[in-house]
């Protein structure tokens, strides 16, 4: 594997810092950092280096192998209670007419849209409203459920259910036990922000704790269901809180397992209160990925979310331990678009995506939200590159 003679030059390097090169060695025997060893990474650690540790790490893993799906996302309301910081929908609480609040029927339209498209999982998520509550979520799932059996429902993070848990007067297991009876399969990574209370408290208006998001990914996985992990990084967090806040979900990871991917989400500042704050670089972007890459050994995925870094940044998070790219989209999310991200209307069709993945030597693979193989594109040519061509020697499909 190139990757591994790569880190092997690391090791025999004596040019380089002892300790970086002590937890290169540790790196590339498998074995765990300490949080300690995982700030030393992100004080001290040049990209090059991080970058060869963490590609070693996702090549292990999964060799060349890039995963993505095809999805389409439903934000029932771009209306919120709370008030995080961060957010460029909280603002939107104050002039309620300016946004949208769909309705039972009108979110059942949207996925009326989908019928005869190859999408496999719609991720549902959203503001806080009280309309938005137990009944109204579990009727949505098992309505979704009844018209689309086998479309994966990805929906609601700890915010949503803490806030309808609550106003339900039902605990956390209970809650989650009604949602999974009522057709949720999986639960999205988002709310997770930053868990250490001195950021959280000054980013996430008053939503639930870090404890609270840990608690109820916990009794989800006790269910034996699956989630993922999100962090918003580069805001006013230092270092000590992206490793904390890893630290807390690599200890949950090990009790349960029911984590499926990390994925880092970069501060956009856009239209939000915290529009002051100057957005981080690319290469902290891509330093993030590959210490996130290194310290959580537990987690199988690491997931680059492009409508939120745009694609070239994709591309290039692709060396540097990311092996996921989410979805095809269809431009149905606005929550990067709204805080200031490049992709202001965000969709790919599967031809892009595989055409994007293939652009930087990686082999594409439509998965399912459990990291089921759908389809392997490695050798697979579509309609339109042929014609363009004039022959093929590969399948060829339709982009659909
Ligand atoms: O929790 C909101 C973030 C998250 C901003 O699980 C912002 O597959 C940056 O979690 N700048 C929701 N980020 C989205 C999310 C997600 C996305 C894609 C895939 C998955 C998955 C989960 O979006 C929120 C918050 O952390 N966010 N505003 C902003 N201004
Ligand atoms: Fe509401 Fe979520 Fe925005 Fe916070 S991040 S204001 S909980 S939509």
């Amino acid at each position: 594997m190139e990757s591994a003679r790569i880190v092997k030059a690391i090791l025999d390097d004596p040019g380089l810092d002892a300790e970086l090169r002590r937890i290169a060695g540790l790196v590339f025997e498998d074995r765990r950092i300490t949080d300690e060893e995982g700030l030393y990474l992100y004080e001290r650690g040049p990209l090059s280096y991080l970058g060869a540790l963490a590609n070693y790490q996702r090549e292990r893993r999964h060799g060349d192998q890039t995963y993505f799906n095809r999805n389409f996302h439903i934000e029932p309301t771009n209306v919120c209670l709370y008030t995080c910081t961060f957010c460029s929908y909280s603002r939107l609480i104050k002039k309620r007419e300016e946004g949208w609040e769909y309705s039972m029927d009108e979110i059942m339209d949207i996925v009326r849209q989908y019928d005869g498209q190859a999408v496999t999982e719609v991720h549902i998520v959203g503001g806080v409203l009280p309309q938005y509550d137990v009944p109204f979520y579990a009727e949505l799932f098992r309505r979704i459920k009844e018209h689309r059996p086998e479309l994966h429902i990805k929906a609601l993070t700890p915010v949503e259910y803490h806030y309808i848990f609550k106003k339900a007067k039902i605990g956390y297991a209970e809650g989650m036990k009604l949602m999974l009876e009522a057709g949720l399969d999986s639960m999205p990574g988002g709310g997770a922000e930053i868990f250490h209370p001195e950021i959280r408290d000054q980013i996430a208006g008053g939503k639930c704790s870090g404890e609270q998001w840990l608690q109820i990914h916990e009794e989800w996985h006790k269910l034996g269901r699956r989630s993922n992990a999100t962090i918003l990084y580069g805001h006013l967090e230092e270092y000590r809180h992206r490793i904390h806040h890893m630290s807390l979900l690599r200890e949950l990871q090990d009790r349960s397992g029911g984590f499926q991917t990390f994925i880092p989400l970069k501060f956009r500042n856009k239209d939000n209160q915290l529009s002051h704050l100057p957005e981080v670089s690319l290469i902290e972007d891509l330093r993030n990925y590959a210490v996130s890459r290194i310290y959580l050994d537990n987690f199988d995925h690491l997931k680059a979310y492009w409508p939120m870094i745009g694609r070239n940044a994709a591309q290039l998070s692709l060396a540097f331990g990311v092996d996921d790219i989410d979805g095809t989209i269809d431009d149905t999310t606005k929550i990067y678009s709204m805080a200031g991200s490049e992709e202001q209307n965000p969709a790919l069709s599967t031809r892009d995506l595989v055409q994007l993945i293939r652009a930087v030597g990686r082999r594409p693979i439509e998965r399912d939200t459990l990291y089921g193989v759908v389809q392997d594109f490695t050798e697979v040519e579509f309609e339109e590159d042929r014609q363009f061509r004039g022959y093929t020697s590969l399948p060829v499909v339709n982009n659909s």
